[in-house]
């Protein structure tokens, strides 16, 4: 019923936008963040998801900053699109989605073939200059080397390793991920693009978040009185309250329904 009445809203929509989250990358084996067996079960996000809480537990056990930068990139570097990101880059493909706002940092909307993806909170193949700005794409085989040299109890020698190993901009100065930690503003341009396309859009598909990391929640209830929003979760989010549509689901399973009702299938 809900899968035939988002198919009408897809035919009849101007333009639709996806708002996605965590959830739904859940299938493709990247743990969420607050759900069952969510990434900050096991590392708390007081410490591992800011810069400060990061230092901290540097000062006490690098081993440990070593390990959660290995466990959360390595989970992600082995992911691969589920039919949810497939879905959603076949509907971009086919001219019914105009673009994916994710708050995702895993590459996996584009690894599906998404071509106008927003990113809210930046990119885990991403580093960049922490002096210009300039921003440098890495491969994936660059990266994960990284994490076994830092894997030693010396303070001084994961500092100095991860110096040694640390990408060099043009301009001399070191880079760091391009990933937007708590307590850290998110890039200005991607958040003004976020609220223009969520403003101008007449559909909403709100896919796998819990709504609850700001600003980024805050984006869905911009969407004009008109737009239809169309949520997407195994279970209600802080965002449910302006669903128009609520498809009790994974992702996974419910945006190819969608899709195959459309006519098409995602490719996978
Ligand atoms: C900011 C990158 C201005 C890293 C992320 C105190 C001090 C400092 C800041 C704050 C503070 N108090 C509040 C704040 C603001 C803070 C915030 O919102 N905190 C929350 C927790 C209260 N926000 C910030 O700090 C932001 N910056 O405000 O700057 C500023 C500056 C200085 C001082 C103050 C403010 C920065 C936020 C960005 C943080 N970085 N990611 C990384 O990824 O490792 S956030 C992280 O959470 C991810 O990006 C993730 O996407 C995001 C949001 O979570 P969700 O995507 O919703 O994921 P979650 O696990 O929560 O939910 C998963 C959902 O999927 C569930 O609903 C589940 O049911 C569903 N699901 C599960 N399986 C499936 C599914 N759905 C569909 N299919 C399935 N199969
Ligand atoms: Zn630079």
């Amino acid at each position: 019923m809900q899968i035939d009445e988002t198919v009408d809203l897809l035919q009849e929509s101007e333009k639709t936008v996806a708002f996605t989250g965590a959830g739904i990358s859940a299938e493709s084996g990247v743990p969420t963040f607050r759900g069952e067996g969510g990434l900050w079960k096991e590392y708390s996000p007081t410490f591992y998801a800011n810069p400060i809480g990061l230092f901290l537990v540097f000062l006490i056990s690098p081993k440990k900053v070593a390990n959660f930068g290995q466990d959360v990139f390595e989970t992600i570097f082995n992911a691969k699109p589920n039919l949810a990101h497939s879905s959603l880059a076949e509907l971009e493909g086919k001219g019914f989605l105009s673009c994916t706002i994710t708050q995702n940092i895993d590459n996996l909307h584009q690894e599906a073939g998404a071509e106008n993806v927003i990113e809210l909170h930046g990119n885990i193949y991403r580093v960049k200059c922490i002096g210009c700005g300039k921003k440098y794409w890495l491969e994936k085989d660059e990266i994960a080397p990284i994490f076994d040299k830092l894997k030693t109890r010396s303070r001084f020698r994961f500092a100095k390793r991860a110096i040694e190993s640390a990408e060099r901009c043009e301009c001399g100065r070191i880079c760091r991920p391009d990933v937007v930690l708590f307590g850290e503003s998110l890039p200005k341009d991607s958040l003004e693009k976020a609220i223009q396309e969520i403003r101008s859009c007449d559909l909403l598909l709100m896919v796998g978040t819990s709504g609850v990391v700001y600003p980024a929640a805050s984006l869905p209830p911009l969407a004009g009185d008109g737009t239809k929003i169309v949520e997407v979760n195994p279970e209600a989010s802080s965002l449910s309250h302006l669903s128009d549509i609520f498809i009790q689901g994974n992702a996974g399973e419910v945006l190819p329904k969608i899709v195959s009702k459309l006519g098409f299938s995602p490719i996978f």
